[in-house]
C-alpha cells in the first residue's frame, strides 16, 4: 500500500515543526515508514535563495520570489512521488497553502498565486494548528526575517480562513505539546486504510 501524504499547516510559532518532527518519530517508533519535508526546504538551489530572501540578505521581487517557493516544492516531488508508492508516509511542515496564504497576504493576487503549484501532489489530509495570534506572541519574541510581523502574521491568518476547506482537520494548537501529538495522532489514525491512487491534481478542480 502506498504510504499517506500529511500537511501541516498554521501561522508561525503554532507549533508546526515541534509537532512534526514528534509525529515522525512517534509513527516511526511503531515501526511505519515515515519521513519528514519541509518547505520551503532552504538546502536546495532555490532553497538557498529563498533563505537569503527570508533572512533579508537578498531582496526580490514579491512574484519571483513566490515562483521560487512553488519551484522550490515541484524539485522535491519526484521524491515525494517515489517514496509515498514505495509505502513510505511523508509528514509535510508547510506546502502550498502557506505560498498561496503568505504571498496573497503581501498583496498579490490569490489566484495569481495559485497558478504555480496547480498539479502538485495533493495532501491525504491537511492538519491546521490553530492557535491566536496572542498565544503566539507569548511563546517568545519574533525572530528578524521577512515574515516575522504582527500585522503580516493577521492577513496570513485570513488567507488560511480562505484557503482551508471542510477537509481540512483543525487542530487546537493552545494545548499542551502532548495534547497537541495526542490530537494530531488521532487524525493519522483515522486516515482511510485504502487512501486509493495518488493524487497529482492540486487545485485542478
Ligand atoms: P512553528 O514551526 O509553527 O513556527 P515551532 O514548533 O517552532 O512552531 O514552535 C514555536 C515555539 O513554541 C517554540 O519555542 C516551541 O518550543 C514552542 N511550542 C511549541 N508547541 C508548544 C505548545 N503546545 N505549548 C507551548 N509552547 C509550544
Ligand atoms: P518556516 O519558518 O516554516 O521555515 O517558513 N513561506 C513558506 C512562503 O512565503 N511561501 C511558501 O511557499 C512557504 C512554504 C512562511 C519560512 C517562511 O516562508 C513562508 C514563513
Ligand atoms: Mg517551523
Amino acid at each position: 500500500m502506498r504510504g499517506y501524504f500529511v500537511v501541516v499547516e498554521g501561522c508561525d510559532r503554532s507549533g508546526k515543526s515541534t509537532q512534526c518532527e514528534r509525529l515522525v518519530d512517534r509513527l516511526q517508533s511503531q515501526g511505519k515508514a515515515v519521513q519528514l519535508f519541509k518547505f520551503p526546504d532552504r538546502t536546495t538551489q532555490t532553497g538557498k535563495m529563498i533563505d537569503s530572501y527570508l533572512k533579508q540578505s537578498t531582496q526580490m521581487d514579491d512574484h519571483a520570489i513566490h515562483l521560487l517557493f512553488s519551484a522550490n516544492r515541484w524539485e522535491a516531488l519526484a521524491h515525494m512521488k517515489s517514496l509515498l508508492e514505495q509505502g513510505t508516509t511523508i509528514i509535510v511542515d508547510r506546502y502550498a497553502f502557506s505560498g498561496v496564504c503568505f504571498s496573497a497576504a503581501k498583496g498579490l493576487d490569490f489566484e495569481w498565486c495559485r497558478q504555480p503549484d496547480i498539479g502538485l501532489l495533493t495532501p491525504d489530509v491537511v492538519m491546521f494548528l490553530d492557535l491566536s495570534m496572542d498565544e503566539a506572541e507569548k511563546r517568545g519574541g519574533f525572530g528578524d526575517e521577512r515574515y516575522e510581523k504582527r500585522d503580516l502574521q493577521l492577513r496570513v491568518r485570513q488567507e488560511f480562513n480562505k484557503v482551508m476547506d471542510s477537509t481540512w482537520k483543525t487542530i487546537d494548537a493552545s494545548k499542551s505539546r502532548d495534547e497537541v501529538h495526542d490530537d494530531m495522532m488521532t487524525v493519522v489514525e483515522g486516515l482511510s486504510p485504502n487512501p486509493g491512487p495518488l493524487r497529482q491534481d492540486l487545485w485542478m478542480d
